[in-house]
């Protein structure tokens, strides 16, 4: 580990160019700077069930904790698409962007690997470790250090003219970099609240997100029976939520991205942009794992899946008329080879189908 001197952040940032990343930038390795925020909002319990955040709280909070002499973050952001023609079939349970192609923890960490392996053959004495989501990091905040954007009200990273529909990755290493920005880059949220507003179930408070009530939490992370008044506010929301980045004015249409490239392999492809929801009331576990081969959804669990659709086409059954989708729902709430979740969930909404309407 004996390098010293600082290496300049252009050749790594044309590295990242060469290898598709829309956005490449360098940041100090340094403590978080909302340690207190963090720990409030566990202790508030805004991340339900995903006990992960509070288990690698140390780290997560630290970069030098993950990587021992870490002096630098490299971040970059991957552009992913947010429109298709793809058709929607009806009933449909629509599917986030970010899944509509293929994963983007394997598309991106490849090339982050790429990027790190040529600089592993530069600098052979310095170490470099690449997290897709896979270690606990910060991953906003780092890239908002490295001026790849600004932290949204809903507490997403967004760049002024290129917009948040970005996944991002990160490279923690002990090789001593010159930061890309001097300084942070302002906030362009102004006295805008458009995220806020439109978000069904009220998560978002300015730059915090009640996790445990969003439903990209409630479709992909939550294990076990979602409470009925959450139920009625998922809309039609299978796997994901994109409602408050659709509002987004930083995601106006216009041709700096909507006409910008992204990976070839995240191309809209089934199960993009929506499943029909009868389908997937029918779907067998090998069924699942046919519709989700290569995808960010196939860690979903075939109960989760038919939690949600169900909760879906509860949904839709609120406004439209559709005899073999409510038969099958009832079928469900009452099949007890179907799981305990997937059963209580489907007598749930028919309770709520039932009922006369005011
Ligand atoms: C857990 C998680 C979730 C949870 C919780 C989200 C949340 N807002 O915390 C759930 C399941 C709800 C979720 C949903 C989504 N997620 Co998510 N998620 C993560 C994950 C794995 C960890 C985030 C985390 O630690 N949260 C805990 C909170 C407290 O941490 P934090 O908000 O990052 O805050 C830290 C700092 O930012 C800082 N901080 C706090 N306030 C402020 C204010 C300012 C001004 C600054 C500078 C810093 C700062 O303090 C905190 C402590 O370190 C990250 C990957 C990663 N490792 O970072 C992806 C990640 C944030 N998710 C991502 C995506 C794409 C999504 C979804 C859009 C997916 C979808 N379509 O359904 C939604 C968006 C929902 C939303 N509005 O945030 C992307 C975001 C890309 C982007 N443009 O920002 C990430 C980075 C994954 C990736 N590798 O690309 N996600
Ligand atoms: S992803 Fe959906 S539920 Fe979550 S904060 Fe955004 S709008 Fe709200
Ligand atoms: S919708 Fe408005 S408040 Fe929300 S992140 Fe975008 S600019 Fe900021």
């Amino acid at each position: 580990m004996g390098q010293t001197i600082t290496q300049p952040h252009e050749p790594i940032c044309k590295l990242g160019d060469s290898l598709g990343f829309a956005m490449t930038g360098i940041a100090k390795a340094m403590p978080s700077e909302h340690v207190d925020f963090l720990d409030q909002w566990l202790s508030d319990g805004k991340h339900g069930e995903m006990d992960y955040l509070a288990n690698h709280r140390d780290v997560r909070v630290d970069p030098a904790q993950l990587l021992e002499g870490a002096q630098s973050v490299i971040c970059v952001a991957d552009r992913y698409p947010h429109q298709t023609d793809l058709p929607a079939p009806d009933p449909a349970g629509r599917i986030a962007r970010y899944a509509w192609g293929d994963d983007y923890h394997k598309v991106l960490k490849k090339r982050l690997m790429q990027l790190a392996d040529t600089l592993r053959e530069q600098y052979p004495d310095q170490q470099f470790r690449v997290a897709v989501d896979t270690a606990p990091i910060p991953e906003r905040e780092h890239a908002h250090h490295a001026g790849l954007g600004w932290i949204g009200k809903h507490t997403l990273l967004i760049h002024p003219d290129q917009g948040s529909w970005f996944a991002l990755g990160v490279i923690v290493t002990t090789l001593l970099i010159t930061p890309t920005v001097d300084s942070l880059m302002s906030d362009h949220c102004g006295s805008c609240t458009r995220c806020i507003d439109a978000c069904p179930t009220n998560c978002i408070t300015p730059y915090q997100l009640d996790a445990s009530r969003c439903i990209s939490y409630l479709t992909l992370e939550h294990r076990s029976e979602i409470s009925t008044d959450l139920q009625q506010q998922m809309g039609n929301w299978l796997a994901g939520c994109d409602i408050c980045q659709e509002v987004c004015p930083h995601n106006r249409p216009r041709p700096q991205i909507d006409t910008a490239p992204y990976h070839e392999r995240y191309t809209p492809r089934p199960p993009a942009p929506t499943l029909n929801l009868l389908e997937v009331l029918n779907w067998t576990a090998a069924d699942r794992q046919q519709a989700f081969i290569g995808s960010a959804l196939k860690r979903m669990k075939l109960e989760m899946v038919k939690r949600n659709a169900v909760i879906a086409s509860g949904n839709y059954l609120q406004d439209n008329t559709n005899a073999p989708l409510l038969a099958k729902l009832r079928d469900l709430s009452m099949d007890f080879n179907e799981s305990e979740m997937v059963r209580h969930t489907a007598k749930d909404v028919i309770k709520r189908l039932d009922q006369p309407s005011s």
